[in-house]
């Protein structure tokens, strides 16, 4: 369809992942004209890009995955237990074609702008192919990992081999067999890939920056009785993905880490080691409050690290020393073990910092690496980054950028709206609980609390919608304290933006816990929306 033939929109979507796609379906059902603009050429969204060796979601299947539609359940059968990015996407392609979303969707387009027109009570939005729509709301499912950061390293043109950014992988195979390949990052992408390419490449290298804790997942296919006995429960998972706080089948146990015994708790540390996956992160309720109780976790990991690898200065360099879980935990198919590789070689560059990219490799302060092949596991710009590839201006004019930057902070409420951008909702956005949760479960449940306000909003007649600024300010006043609570504010990494240079420092999620914010949320919408200005 062309573009210019759909202005007047009730609502644009920015992305076709798992938010954009359920946003559509609920739209469509409610009756709102509604056009969703993706820059792939497929549904998908990270899971469209995120195509590198090994990408596997680390969220059991069974849980993977959408509970707005018992009938979706039944028909789709996953394999093992942690999908691999091909299946997750077949699964998004499958979910498209049940609920024919692709008519309403234009790909290839990506949005540039998004402009709030104060006159008109319209958004008008600029798309790269040089034209523009405009709708009454504007929704986001730009999601909270989208924007790739790939580091500034003075060289990268001159580089004579290819390069990669784990965040978006070519749709062709990448061929590492007998070449020499560098990986830089060794976070979830780092150490999902590294394994993988160990195996093929003549000669991986390495180059670590922070050492990481991972747990053994121990995927395994999936018993086809087991998969039945899943269905035949669906409510209770249901349940489990919208009414616990982790959303994914974990329970975490009530009990401090402290009131065990070293060798009782030795000894579940090892059970849950053994069944692999986030049992560890679960197996007691204080790792990240208390910082006795998080030595105990630590110590276990490293204790494994250096049963694990053989050369005993290849597991020192390994040992991380943050607390564990304040970085995004990471679970590995034989990482640790991958260094026992004859071909593999870990650079730690914290202590040989890299001063460039050059035409044959890449140069530490120790010298130069030659190298065939880059991958660029760095990471994103997490949370706002998304956001802040497009140009979005509120009332006056005002930019997104702008107003976050503006003392260092960023401030919504409950992390779905912010002031002075009226009919604009985030799905999944800062200062909500998003990347803490299960995925899917954070995405419905502010997809249906989206869907409920704008029906509410078309039923009283309102035309705009926005946070006051009390309501954001003691949101985000909230979130911090939360945050300033935990152990998780003592760690540079992306959920604080410390990963990228110059970003402003804040805690980017909700800490308080899902159970309690989708609560918090549920009462406002039953308030008639207390602490949004309705006009
Ligand atoms: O990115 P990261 P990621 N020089 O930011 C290093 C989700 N995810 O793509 O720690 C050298 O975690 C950086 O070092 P340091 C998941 O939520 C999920 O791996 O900053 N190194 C780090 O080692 C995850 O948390 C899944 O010191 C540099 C790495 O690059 C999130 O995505 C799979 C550097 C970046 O790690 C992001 O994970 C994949 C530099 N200049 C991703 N800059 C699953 O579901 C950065 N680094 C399994």
């Amino acid at each position: 369809m062309n573009t210019n033939q759909v202005n007047n929109l009730d609502v644009v979507v920015l992305g076709a992942g798992f938010s954009g796609l359920y946003m559509l379906h609920r739209l469509r059902e409610a009756g709102f004209s509604t056009r969703v603009y993706e820059a792939g050429d497929g549904v998908g969204g990270v899971w469209y890009w995120n195509r590198y060796p090994g990408a596997r979601c680390d969220i059991e299947s069974i849980y993977y995955n959408y509970s707005f539609s018992e009938e979706l359940y039944q028909e789709w059968n996953w394999t093992s237990r942690y999908p691999d990015q091909p299946e997750i996407l077949s699964y998004l392609n499958y979910v498209a074609d049940k609920f024919d979303l692709r008519r309403d969707i234009q790909f290839k387009t990506r949005i540039i702008a998004a402009h709030y027109d104060e006159k008109k009570n319209l958004w008008n939005v600029k798309l790269n192919d040089g034209t523009s729509v405009s709708a009454k709301y504007f929704i986001s499912g730009a999601g909270c990992l989208s924007s790739a950061n790939l580091p500034n390293f003075k060289g990268l043109e001159s580089f004579k081999g290819k390069w990669y950014h784990t965040g978006k992988w070519p749709q062709e195979k990448v061929d590492f067999k007998g070449k020499r390949v560098g990986v830089i990052g060794t976070g979830s992408s780092g150490v999902q890939a590294i394994p993988v390419i160990a195996k093929e490449a003549g000669h991986l290298t390495v180059f670590q920056r922070t050492p990481q804790y991972t747990i053994p997942a121990r995927n395994h296919l999936y018993d086809p009785a087991f998969i039945k006995q899943t269905k035949e429960n669906f409510a209770e998972i249901k349940r489990l993905m919208r009414e616990t706080d982790t959303g994914n089948g974990l329970q975490i146990r009530n009990i401090s880490a402290l009131s065990d015994s070293p060798a009782k708790r030795r000894e579940i540390f090892e059970k849950v080691w053994e069944e692999g996956g986030f049992g560890l992160t679960s197996s007691y309720n204080d790792f990240l409050i208390n910082e006795e109780a998080n030595h105990t976790v630590s110590d276990f990991i490293r204790s494994k690290i250096k049963e694990i690898v053989h050369n005993p200065e290849t597991a020192a360099k390994l040992l991380p020393d943050y607390y564990f879980g304040t970085k995004r935990p990471i679970l590995d198919s034989g990482y640790y073990e991958t260094y026992n590789r004859e071909n593999v070689t870990l650079v730690d560059v914290k202590e040989a910092p890299i001063i460039e990219i050059t035409p044959n490799g890449l140069r530490t302060i120790d010298g130069e690496y030659e190298l065939d092949i880059i991958v660029f596991a760095t990471g994103y710009d997490g949370m706002t980054g998304p956001l802040f590839k497009m140009d979005i201006r509120g009332k006056s004019g005002m930019s997104l950028k702008e107003k976050w930057e503006e003392g260092s902070m960023v401030r919504t409420y409950l992390g779905l709206a912010t002031s002075d951008f009226p009919n604009f909702f985030m799905i999944t956005g800062p200062e909500s609980p998003s990347v803490l949760v299960n995925m899917p479960s954070a995405i419905e449940q502010h997809v249906e609390w989206i869907i409920d306000c704008l029906e509410y909003l078309r039923e009283k007649g309102v035309d705009a919608i926005e946070p006051t600024i009390e309501a954001e300010e003691a949101w985000s006043k909230h979130c911090r304290e939360v945050a300033e609570a935990t152990l998780y504010v003592k760690t540079e990494s992306w959920y604080t933006g410390a990963n990228i240079a110059g970003k402003p420092r804040s805690f980017l999620i909700y800490l308080g816990g899902f159970v309690h914010y989708t609560q918090k949320c549920n009462e406002v919408a039953a308030s008639g929306y207390n602490g949004f200005t309705l006009s």
